[in-house]
């Protein structure tokens, strides 16, 4: 028997070199859950409970069952919109921060079974689930730890009882792909009546191990989301766009959800992080999370959600789109369309896989298991590789023909563990290489955008790589270019400047409200708008006959003749969100140069990636001298820290000739800042 092991053995092992070792994975990696739920990329969020009624961000708790009363509530079409867009699943606030619930929990009167709505007798946990099945959807639940209704919210008991409520929705409506647990917590709520300040601590008082250890026993497949995971961590913003480099490792154990230092130090990942923990985009197709009508035209053009994918999607993250559920029940017939919109340009943008048709090769290949080819079969579980110790190699592209291309699509075998540190795109010219782009790190989808580039031959280079590169798909792709609106400046007396974002380009506008044609209004310089007015501009492209969508601008009066009083800083009046005012005592008084009719105020919190002294509750003053004050409107700017977008807050008419903002509280206890401030005369 003896002699024949030595020729079995080098048989085995030529065929093996032949076919090429197989690959040590880098940790760490993905667990089967994890895959599952990547492969997802796009999904849905609703917001729909308590707050669509009261009409507010964050409910303070104290709200009535009774005032939650959809007209024409179908869960069907939030399931139909969301197929027909492309999403592969919806996720649904069961429970907000007010503490609201969606389906009938035997541990709360605060819920559906004592509202009007299908008179105490509906589910919409169940409606949902059954319509995502329907739809082919995977099915999530969104549950805020922080509780403003609960009495017991701060105390051992409420553990119990959200404990309780999760094994409710985790075991009566079947599958569920993704329980998403908010960090936000700011403190303050209605506690069953005691209406005061709780403060937890977040990372012991929820005992989180119990929790995830509850939801792996009652939902094996279920990846958890919080900031710190354990499955799928927070992308650190609620705007839509994550970090260029972006790693799925984390230092998952010294994160936990909410922490404040978290947006800066832990979203981007960590390239020596120690667990597995992607990264999830979510961000509203609106401003706020919930249903405002004010907000039925501040829908997210297409242009700003093309963005949107590319810096989520394309930059190794799922993205998660919301829709807020509006009061009848259903989403929105403008969120509908944009929505729709943006599945077409996805779909028109990778219509064409350049390279699926081109001569592909490798600078070195691992084995013939690992061939250059398998990059270009779009199947996921091929890929190619090189041989153990080295940690670069490139991959050929000819496309046999002077080709042009803007997109460059690339995806890691991240069963393996993310690896890419750094790669580069080039094309020949005239025998040369010439880099055309390059980036950092890859990971499950790695999407690049450039301008048109044309070249017969084409190499992305990986530059440098944790251990062996493992690739499992590249393409190219030549995206029909999306006509842009202008971009528009407003200056202190008023005038409105638009701007083409092309050459050879017509714009047009309307002051009425009504969607620019190439009949409206031509730009031929700036327009004078000096009172409360809609301005809607396009580009127009004469060439193709083909018009963008518009840009929008709520407009109100101009702020040239007024003066920021006290520490005389203009910065806030200046309209440039960009600059910003800090204020030593807390708060910013304006004279309006004249009495003025106003009905209501705005306020852009300064816009910076790690801002300081974001208001968060105010007052809001008017005077006729500038000596005696009155209040007309105080409270919370709901979620302002993790969507730092302008607030708009409005009261009756009133006369003011003076008008004050003052902070009660900012988010980080500094000095208030204020981005821009404006009144609403309309
Ligand atoms: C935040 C919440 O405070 C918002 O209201 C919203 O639910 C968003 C998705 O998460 O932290």
């Amino acid at each position: 028997m003896k002699k024949y092991i030595w020729p079995a053995l080098l048989l085995g092992l030529t065929f093996c070199q032949e076919k090429g070792a197989p690959i040590t994975p880098v940790e760490p990696t993905p667990a089967p859950r994890q895959i599952a739920w990547q492969e997802l990329e796009y999904y849905g969020f609703l917001h729909f409970n308590m707050n669509t009624f009261s009409d507010r961000e964050w409910g303070f708790g104290d709200e009535r069952p009774e005032q939650f009363n959809p007209t024409a509530l179908d869960a069907r079409q939030w399931a139909r919109v969301a197929s027909e867009a492309g999403m592969k699943g919806l996720i649904i606030t069961a429970k907000h921060h007010d503490g609201f619930v969606l389906w009938p929990s035997a541990y709360t009167e605060h819920s559906v079974k004592n509202s009007p709505w299908k008179d105490g007798k509906g589910d919409l946990i169940k409606d949902l689930s059954e319509a995502c099945k329907e739809y082919g959807l995977k099915f999530g639940i969104y549950y805020s730890p922080w509780d403003r209704n609960h009495p017991d919210y701060g105390k051992p008991e409420y553990i119990t009882y959200m404990r309780n409520q999760l094994t409710e929705l985790l075991t009566n409506y079947g599958e569920i792909f993704e329980v998403w647990f908010d960090g936000a917590n700011g403190g303050d709520g209605y506690y069953g009546g005691a209406n005061e300040t709780r403060k937890v601590d977040k990372l012991t008082y929820y005992k989180w191990p119990e929790v995830y250890e509850l939801v792996r026993e009652l939902q094996p497949n279920a990846v958890m989301f919080s900031d710190g995971g354990p499955d799928v961590r927070w992308v650190g913003n609620e705007h839509g766009e994550a970090f260029e480099t972006n790693w799925a490792n984390l230092m998952r154990d010294s994160v936990y959800a909410g922490m404040p230092d978290y947006p800066q130090k832990y979203a981007p990942g960590q390239e020596n992080g120690t667990h597995w923990v992607p990264a999830e985009t979510n961000v509203s197709i609106r401003p706020g999370w919930y249903y405002h009508t004010y907000e039925d035209h501040r829908v997210r053009s297409l242009a700003n959600l093309v963005d949107i994918y590319y810096n989520s999607i394309g930059r190794n993250t799922s993205l998660l789109i919301n829709f807020p559920i509006d009061t009848r029940g259903l989403i929105h017939e403008n969120d509908e369309e944009a929505i729709l919109k943006l599945g077409e340009k996805i779909k028109e943008d990778f219509a064409v896989n350049l390279v699926s048709q081109a001569a592909v090769s490798a600078s070195v290949e691992r084995g013939s298991d690992y061939v250059s080819e398998n990059v270009q079969d779009e199947d996921y579980e091929t890929y190619w590789s090189v041989p153990d110790g080295q940690k670069s190699g490139s991959i050929e592209i000819d496309f046999g023909k002077p080709t042009v291309f803007n997109r460059l699509l690339i995806q890691e075998y991240v069963v393996l563990g993310q690896r890419i540190k750094a790669f580069s795109l080039e094309k020949e010219v005239n025998g040369n290489w010439e880099k055309v782009t390059e980036a950092t790190t890859v990971g499950h989808k790695r999407i690049l955008r450039f301008p048109d580039t044309e070249a017969q031959k084409i190499r992305v280079n990986f530059l440098n790589s944790k251990d062996v590169p493992v690739i499992a798909e590249v393409g190219v792709y030549h995206a029909p270019k999306l006509l842009l609106p202008p971009t528009t400046k407003r200056s202190t007396s008023g005038e409105v400047t638009l701007t083409a974002p092309d050459t050879n380009l017509e714009l047009y506008y309307t002051l009425d409200g009504s969607n620019p044609t190439k009949d409206s209004q031509s730009y031929t310089g700036p327009i004078p708008v000096t009172k409360a007015t809609t301005l809607l501009a396009s580009s127009y492209d004469p060439a193709t006959g083909k018009i963008s969508d518009p840009v929008r601008l709520d407009l109100d009066l101009p702020k040239g003749t007024w003066k920021a009083i006290g520490d005389e800083d203009a910065k806030a009046i200046d309209e440039n969100t960009y600059t910003y005012f800090t204020s030593k005592n807390g708060m910013l008084t304006i004279d309006l140069g004249e009495p003025i009719e106003i009905q209501g105020f705005s306020y852009m919190p300064m816009q910076a990636r790690y801002p300081s002294g974001i208001i968060t509750n105010f007052e809001f003053q008017i005077s006729a001298d500038g000596n005696s004050w009155k209040t007309v409107a105080s409270g919370e700017f709901s979620n302002i820290v993790n969507s730092p977008i302008e607030q708009l807050v409005r009261f009756d008419p009133a006369n003011a000739k003076f008008i004050r903002l003052k902070a009660t509280k900012t988010a980080d206890g500094n000095g208030a800042t204020f981005g821009e401030v404006g009144v609403l005369t309309n």
